[in-house]
């Protein structure tokens, strides 16, 4: 029984997210996911999330690959979710490479590659040009 987590805003959900996620629970049986809170979105990229944070924690409760999910408050705690949770591996994607690697003494810590050629970024830019 291997419990996975991993971290992540979701906005606009895209076909890169889902593979990410749907890799990601392959790797055990339970997929627990930290979806960033509005708050914490705001001090990362310096932009509010089109969909609310509850909106995104219901959209990735939905998904069939995902068993768990809770509010990323700060990214200063991600020791204290993982240990929280009992996670055996702490998946992210390749944008992170060895950004997490102090982690190796609480879990495994696997990086896996993104989806080329699509971000919520890019959708923002290609929605507002079509309007
Ligand atoms: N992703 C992907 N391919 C893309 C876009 C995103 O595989 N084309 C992956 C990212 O690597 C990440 C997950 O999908 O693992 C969620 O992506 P974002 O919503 O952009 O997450 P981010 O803002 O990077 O938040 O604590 C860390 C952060 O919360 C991660």
């Amino acid at each position: 029984m291997k419990r996975i987590i991993t971290f992540g805003t979701y906005d606009l959900l895209h076909i890169g997210h889902i593979r990410l996620l749907e890799r990601a629970a392959k790797l055990g049986n339970h997929l627990i996911v930290g979806v960033s809170s509005d708050e914490l979105n705001m001090s990362k990229k310096d932009r509010a999330p089109v969909y609310s944070t509850q909106d995104r924690v219901e959209i990735i409760k939905a998904l069939k690959c995902v068993n768990e999910v809770f509010v990323e408050e700060s990214l200063e705690k991600k020791g204290e979710y993982i240990q929280k949770f009992n996670a055996d591996i702490l998946v992210m994607g390749d944008d992170w490479e060895g950004k997490f690697d102090e982690f190796k003494s609480l879990c495994d810590v696997v990086y896996l590659k993104r989806t080329d050629g699509i971000s919520t970024t890019q959708l923002i830019g290609d929605i507002s040009e079509r309007l």
